[in-house]
């Protein structure tokens, strides 16, 4: 099997963990590169459903190594209660590798990013309040705590004094907020880092030698339009969800990668701030959300909801070199009379873009162009081959390969593992 990138071509929530869990029984180890508990993932297998926000969703087959590798920042306590949960649910995790060179998540970055979103006002990003942005922050200014001196008592210690007497000085001058306390903080935390410590290594090793055989799954988390260069800056997170993220965040070279697969919804959602042309703020857009449960599944925040905007996944085809995508959601458009389709924006003078821009990032100033195909009433959530589909179902996926010039190999129809249609 091939080398594979699993990208969220739109922003997040696409169901990649359903996807990874479909091709993760052919692979031979599942790798998360970048982001962190800002992430959430639902797999549901028979009657049992799993969340999980830093756990790949791979964890659930016993064949696979799980990799959380150097791209991400871990936040200890949830880690320690999902390997519990875990634990407790019967799921063998002797599989499971966390890179000695990942940022961990510390009390300060939670409270900061709330601060921060606080001070920012009617501006605010929209931030999942789990600590992401400070963490990466202070990775780039190089004073973040790494699982390789978390785990090691005396040099974390070490390096909280020094971080904390700066983070203190932050928190009572910018914001008049209480210093933290570092030997409260410490004794908390020791207790996490005793628990996630047998999972620690090198894990650029481990995920070279399994690359080179080949059956490397790479987990995106959030989507390509979150990425912090490429992304709708500054409504974006602090990580690399596109495919270059993958190689970033785990030491693999791009000549490892054979494919990059973009999930993509049928429709559009966003969750937070910032730029969404196709957005719905009527009754239709109300439905996709009731209908497709387009809720956080780290915040529980109703997510903003949308027809599907084709020039983002042509940038989302070209930041990632696509492959082919993944098509789902499908079955959430069930019901509607007419579906529309976004195929270019106009810009201030009506002349159709084919693609974004960081102008139209930045000033959000474009109109969406919709065509408009008729819906269908059919419920697709049973359909399992694609000769069973309705002739508007088939119309639709038609146009969105024609629109966006890429090949659709894979259609979902709902979250478990057997609603998944291989085409190609
Ligand atoms: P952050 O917390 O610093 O990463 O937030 C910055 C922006 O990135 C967005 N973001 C996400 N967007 C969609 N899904 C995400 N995961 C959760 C989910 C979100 C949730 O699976 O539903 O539960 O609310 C995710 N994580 C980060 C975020 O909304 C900001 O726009
Ligand atoms: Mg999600």
């Amino acid at each position: 099997m091939n080398n594979l990138v699993i990208v969220g071509a739109q922003w997040g929530d696409e169901a990649k963990g359903k996807l990874i869990d479909y091709l993760a029984q052919e692979a031979r180890m599942v790798v998360r590169y970048g982001g962190g508990n800002n992430a959430g993932h639902s797999v549901k297998v028979g009657d049992e459903e799993y969340r999980f926000h830093l756990i790949p969703a791979g964890i659930l087959h016993p064949h696979l190594q799980c990799v959380i590798a150097a791209g991400t920042v871990i936040d200890p306590a949830i880690l320690a209660e999902e390997i519990a949960h875990l634990k407790q649910r019967g799921v063998e995790l002797h599989n499971l590798y966390l890179s000695a060179a990942a940022h961990v998540i510390l009390p300060y970055h939670r409270l900061l990013d709330e601060l921060e979103e606080s001070r920012r006002g009617e501006a605010k990003i929209g931030t999942t309040g789990r600590g992401i942005g400070p963490a990466y922050a202070d990775k780039a200014a190089r004073i973040g705590i790494r699982l390789c001196d978390f785990i090691h008592p005396n040099r974390f210690r070490e390096r909280l004094a020094d971080v904390l007497a700066l983070k203190n000085a932050i928190l009572t001058s910018v914001y008049q907020h209480p210093p933290l306390n570092a030997e409260t903080l410490f004794e908390e935390y020791a207790v996490y880092a005793e628990q996630i410590k047998p999972y620690v290594c090198d894990t650029t090793p481990l995920i070279h030698a399994a690359a080179v055989q080949g059956g490397v799954l790479f987990e995106g988390a959030q989507g390509s339009l979150l990425d912090i260069d490429l992304g709708t800056y500054p409504y974006v997170t602090s990580s690399h969800p596109i495919a270059g993220g993958a190689c970033l965040g785990t030491g693999v070279g791009p000549t490892l990668i054979h494919g990059v697969i973009g999930v993509a919804k049928a429709y559009t959602t966003r969750v937070g701030a910032g730029l969404f042309p196709t957005e719905l703020h009527d009754a239709t857009g109300q439905y996709i959300r009731e209908k497709g449960h387009e809720y956080g599944t780290t915040t529980g925040r109703p997510r903003r909801c949308g027809w599907l905007d084709v020039p983002v996944l042509r940038y989302s085809a070209q930041i990632n070199g696509l492959t082919c995508l993944a098509l789902g959601h499908l079955d959430v458009l069930s019901g509607l009379d007419e579906v529309k389709i976004c195929y270019a924006y106009a810009d201030g003078h009506g002349r159709p873009l084919e693609l974004p821009s960081v102008d139209i990032f930045m000033e959000n100033t474009v109109t969406p162009l919709y065509e408009t195909l008729p819906g269908w009433h059919e419920d697709i959530a049973y359909v399992r081959d694609v000769k069973d589909l309705p002739s508007t179902v088939l119309r639709y996926i038609q146009r969105v390969e024609e629109l966006t010039r890429l090949p659709i190999a894979m259609l979902s129809v709902g979250p478990e593992r057997s609603q998944t249609i291989a085409l190609k």
